[in-house]
């Protein structure tokens, strides 16, 4: 989809590339070699560096001096690392800041407590409109030190694993910081996943304590998540404890693994000691989809991943001091991992916590809140913005929304329509829009615009420019860099960060054979991109078979698994196609068993209603087209490459089909596809 915007953009001269970047220029039209002028007190320390440019290069040539400065000067140390790297992209292997001891929510918590307790550390937006709540340092403290009382007075120790099941809340928030102050490793699951995808994910980890909460409320909806987790712990036999908070409050099944939340910290002591991890210590794994249907526990450690995220956060926003900083992504995502939490507190700042809908109660809620909060900076979803835009200015323009400094967009493609209505609406056209490219691999932003408020132009709908420190590559299928040229080709990084994730949990080999095997010596992300004028990387999208549906990945094969365990399926196969909101959208091909009706009453229904019901809501196939046979090679392979064609409704233009085991079937295929809307 991208594809197509970035043909839009003129390559020919800088004449007519300046005309097509005026609407960003003013009043960063500098050009690019600018003087720095964001505070960054460390470059006094990188010798020769006068402008933006130097300072990337130096992150690159100098990394280890670049990273060590900054590890020095904004982090907490209880010891001081004694090496500041052992990486070799070859082999995947990356260490950083070896030897140091740390802790991570003294780092977000107790330094900012001590110098500043009355800050307001987190505005927890409510889903009820005009309900927030605030938390200081102090009290978030507090509250941190509670929680992981509780949670060592139940018998939880350093390295064990706790999954957190929970909306977004202050309380979800001082779970996260409390595993890290016991050293726990945490692994939050977004809480629009389903009993199966919870309890999968809490088998792959060995966790053996949850915490929840009675029920979730999102656009007024309500979610029985203490339901849901009664659910799957049928499966999880190894769970010793779940702990409960409230939200709604209203009645829930109990067991007897149940911990009142409440109850429980207010009997613990009001402090603490936190636990002095090793740098290279697991701090958290995180769930994401690959191409194969068992998602993978993406492991982050301590001190890399927390100064990549405040580093990013405070650059990449023009984060400063006294500024309300709000980014709506759920915590159960990596965006909320990063930019709610570890990146903002770590900083100090104040995080709004956004627990409710764009659209509740009505599509003028985000623009509603920050005019309430008085919101600097904003970092939302293109799918997001894709919508409120069909709903027109209006509910944008009825609010005041001049604090407003900067935009983000993160987690897919960014359209140019949203990204110009982002920018002219939104922003009033004084806004910087930031379009950030990166993973819950890479741990923080990898690439955008602007990583500071340096000054420059500004390209509508692309990331453009590596962070600092950070290496792409466009390499080639045969392995080599592409260099020159507007050729797409595998995006890659190739210089080591500290916000890299270090394997996959319990499975380093998957790990390697993902991101380090495919183009040897260097990180492959899965997407691909290009650049423009040779210059700017703009991402092309995902290579393999993840999907990205309204900027949650999927894989197809999650999908198909389910549909496959339906008792008249014989064979399912799951592409994805253009959605004007979402981005993306599911298609489901399925074949049936010998003997089963095509015109089975509510098959359809009951495939769809599997996939909401064993992996979540957002994962349903718009369309599922039932036939007697999927297109397949001679040797058996399914061709997807036909089912995109006919998924996306090009059904006369399937290109080579003479590979074909039974050129019929498309036929076939193509007739039903035909009859569908
Ligand atoms: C942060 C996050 C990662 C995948 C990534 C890519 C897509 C994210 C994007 C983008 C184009 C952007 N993606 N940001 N594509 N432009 N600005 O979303 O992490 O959930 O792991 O997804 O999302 O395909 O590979 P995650």
């Amino acid at each position: 989809m991208i594809l197509s915007l970035s043909k839009q953009i003129p390559s020919a001269s800088r004449k007519i590339k300046l005309q097509w970047f005026s609407v960003t220029t003013a009043p960063y039209s500098h050009g690019h070699e600018i003087k720095l002028t964001t505070p960054m007190p460390e470059v006094a320390s990188f010798k020769g560096v006068t402008s933006y440019t130097d300072l990337y290069n130096y992150s690159i040539t100098n990394s280890n001096h670049f990273w060590e400065t900054h590890a020095k000067s904004r982090l907490k140390w209880f010891e001081p690392f004694h090496t500041t790297s052992e990486c070799d992209m070859s082999v995947g292997k990356a260490k950083w800041f070896l030897g140091g001891k740390l802790n991570v929510s003294v780092n977000c918590v107790d330094r900012h407590a001590q110098t500043n307790p009355d800050k307001i550390a987190l505005i927890w937006e409510k889903d009820e409109l005009g309900q927030n709540e605030f938390v200081t340092y102090q009290q978030l403290l507090e509250m941190v030190c509670r929680l992981a009382n509780s949670l060592v007075d139940s018998g939880v120790r350093k390295g064990d694993r706790v999954a957190i099941y929970m909306p977004v809340s202050p309380i979800a928030v001082a779970a996260m910081l409390a595993c890290a102050r016991i050293g726990a490793v945490h692994s939050v699951v977004f809480a629009g996943f389903s009993a199966d995808a919870l309890a999968q994910r809490i088998k792959d980890a060995g966790a053996e304590t949850i915490i929840t909460t009675d029920q979730a409320v999102r656009g007024g909806k309500v979610i029985e998540l203490k339901n849901i987790v009664n659910a799957a712990l049928v499966q999880c036999p190894s769970v010793k404890r779940v702990f409960l908070s409230h939200r709604l409050g209203k009645s829930y099944a109990r067991t007897d693994k149940d911990i009142d939340l409440d109850e429980a910290m207010s009997k613990a002591d009001k402090y603490c000691e936190p636990v002095s991890m090793d740098s290279e210590d697991l701090l958290f794994m995180l769930y994401t989809s690959g191409s194969t249907g068992k998602p993978k526990g993406i492991v982050h450690t301590q001190a890399g991943y927390l100064l990549y995220a405040m580093m990013t956060q405070k650059y990449v926003f023009d984060y400063r001091d006294g500024d309300i900083y709000a980014c709506v992504a759920d915590v159960g995502w990596i965006t909320g991992h990063s930019y709610v939490v570890y990146g903002p507190l770590g900083n100090g700042a104040t995080s709004v916590l956004f627990e409710s809908v764009p659209t509740y109660p009505d599509p003028g809620r985000y623009w509603n809140m920050v005019e309430r909060l008085r919101i600097n900076q904003f970092y939302g979803a293109p799918t997001a913005i894709r919508l409120l835009l069909r709903y027109g200015d209006s509910y944008v323009k009825k609010y005041d929304l001049s604090t407003l400094r900067v935009l983000g967009s993160v987690g897919e493609p960014i359209n140019h329509e949203a990204w110009e209505w982002y920018h002219n609406v939104v922003g009033n056209g004084k806004c910087d829009v930031v379009d950030t490219w990166w993973q819950t691999e890479t741990g923080g932003i990898a690439i955008t615009p602007r990583p500071s408020s340096l000054g420059d132009v500004i390209v509508p709908s692309a990331p453009m420019r590596p962070f600092f420190g950070i290496q792409p590559a466009l390499v080639g299928e045969d392995g080599k860099e592409l260099v020159g040229g507007d050729s797409d080709g595998a995006c890659c990084l190739k210089t080591p960060w500290p916000g890299m994730a270090r394997t996959i949990y319990g499975d380093h080999e998957r790990f390697l054979d993902t991101y380090y095997r495919p183009y040897p010596g260097y990180y492959f992300s899965g997407d691909g991109a290009r650049k423009i004028e040779n210059e700017f990387f703009q991402i092309t999208g995902r290579m393999d078979d993840v999907l990205n549906i309204s900027g949650h990945r999927l894989g197809t094969a999650e999908i198909e698994d389910i549909l496959d365990e339906h008792v008249d399926v014989a064979e399912a196969a799951v592409v994805g196609v253009p959605h004007h909101i979402k981005g993306e959208e599911a298609f489901a091909f399925v074949s049936l068993k010998e003997g089963v009706s095509k015109q089975k009453v509510n098959l359809v229904g009951e495939l769809k209603s599997d996939v909401r019901q064993k992996v979540a809501a957002f994962a349903v196939p718009g369309q599922i087209l039932i036939s007697d046979a999927l297109p397949k090679t001679r040797s058996g392979k399914i061709m997807r490459r036909i089912l995109r064609k006919l998924a996306a409704g090009e059904v006369n233009d399937l290109g080579d089909t003479s590979t074909l085991a039974d050129p019929t079937v498309v036929e076939r295929l193509a007739a039903e596809r035909l009859k569908m809307k």
